[in-house]
């Protein structure tokens, strides 16, 4: 969960204008009143965490309090690995970063922080002396997001941090809605499995790598048993729950490489990048295993003792590998798993069959033995 940046960081109009402290200056004796913090622990919004990278003590602790009034968290670091560590642990909301820190160019760290960007935003307000019209630039440059100039007002670093603040939430949303744009692109709604535009494409570059290199590829097709008689029986939120529960145990049996995608409305299709026919159709035995087993209940339903049924339910698959004769695109390679899927479901369902290639000469080439329907 992204932190939410940006609310109560508008704050309250600012007391005073105080001027930032320089070293020597005693230090606001007033630590912020308990009622500034009241809404912390309601939940409601978490305060936006501000590291403040600042080597003068008394600077840091001004900073520090003027920021607190304002209901942040504040962290403080003294230098620049310091401050390193701390955005590489638990990255901020916001830094402000003194230029001239005692074990780096401050100017480098804020690099390091930048570099990070392609995760998350981490704005960062410069802070320094030297405010002339080259370093203000340079420092915008290297990726700064705004420069102040020491010494600073309290009203006008609030302020700043408050905007900043505020652009930093709006990213965040950005970029919280466009991760959710990229999954809904690639994914099907009802099982979070992939789609199937996503599925072609994927088979289209793993055929493509098969004819590369030589290393096989298969793919099965597999499809429920009698489901249109189940949506009739159950009604179709019971098949849709059941859909999902078979993405569940795919997904849950496949290794990290394979791809599984909703093919149709009950027709799941999954890729197994390096692995033979064999393999592939082990997998599909110990997938047809796991669903044969795997009960639902459909409340309303007999036995009436119990108010509810435990529903079973099957499915068959047909399997297809690449390079086998005759199969020369990805196209040919799914008309030969459903080919298979055909015989499955003619054979009798609840199994597996794989795609028989013939040889040129019309001799059958597919080499493992048909794996037929497991008992018990
Ligand atoms: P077979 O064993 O030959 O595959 O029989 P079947 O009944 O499974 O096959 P058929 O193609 O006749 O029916 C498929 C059914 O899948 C019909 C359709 O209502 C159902 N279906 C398709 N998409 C969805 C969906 O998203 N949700 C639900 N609940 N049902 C769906
Ligand atoms: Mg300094
Ligand atoms: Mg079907
Ligand atoms: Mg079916």
């Amino acid at each position: 969960m992204q932190r939410v940046a940006g609310v109560k960081h508008e704050g309250r109009a600012p007391e005073e204008s105080a001027r930032a402290p320089q070293e020597g200056d005693k230090l606001p004796a007033a630590l912020p009143g308990s009622s500034d913090y009241a809404w912390l622990g309601s939940g409601v919004m978490p305060a936006a965490r501000v590291l403040v990278v600042e080597d003068s003590p008394a600077q840091a602790e001004w900073l520090k309090q003027t920021l607190a009034h304002q209901g942040y968290r504040v962290i403080v670091a003294r230098d620049g690995r310091g401050a390193l560590r701390h955005v590489m642990s638990d990255a901020p909301d916001l830094v402000l970063l003194d230029v001239m820190l005692p074990d780096m160019d401050g100017l480098e760290v804020l690099r390091v922080i930048k570099m990070r960007s392609a995760e998350q935003f981490v704005p960062v307000i410069l802070i320094s002396a030297k405010a002339d019209l080259e370093s203000r630039v340079t420092g915008l440059r290297v990726g700064a997001d705004d420069f102040l100039a020491k010494p600073f007002a309290e009203a006008e670093i609030q302020a700043r941090a408050a905007s900043m603040l505020r652009i930093k939430s709006l990213q965040d949303q950005l970029r919280e809605a466009k991760a959710l744009l990229e999954r809904l692109a690639v994914a099907d709604g009802l099982t979070g499995l992939y789609n199937r535009r996503t599925f072609e494409e994927r088979l289209r570059d793993e055929f493509r790598r098969s004819q590369r290199y030589g290393d096989p590829v298969s793919l099965m097709i597999l499809d429920l048993d009698h489901f249109k008689l189940l949506n009739d029986e159950y009604g179709h939120p019971f098949g849709d729950r059941v859909l999902r529960g078979t993405a569940e145990i795919i997904s849950s049996t496949l290794r990290d490489p394979d791809i599984c995608a909703r093919y149709g409305g009950e027709e799941f299709a999954i890729i197994l990048p390096k692995t033979n026919l064999e393999g592939a159709l082990a997998l599909g035995e110990r997938i047809l295993a796991q669903l044969r087993e795997k009960t639902y209940s459909a409340p309303g339903h007999t036995p009436v003792a119990t108010g509810c049924a435990d529903v079973r339910v099957t499915a068959s698959a047909g399997v297809a590998f690449h390079p086998s004769p005759g199969i020369t695109t990805p196209e040919l390679l799914i008309d030969c798993a459903d080919e298979a899927l055909y015989r499955a479901k003619h054979d009798g369902r609840d199994r597996v069959r794989a795609h028989t290639a013939q040889a040129p000469n019309g001799s059958d080439v597919s080499s493992p033995a048909q794996s037929s329907k497991p008992t018990g």
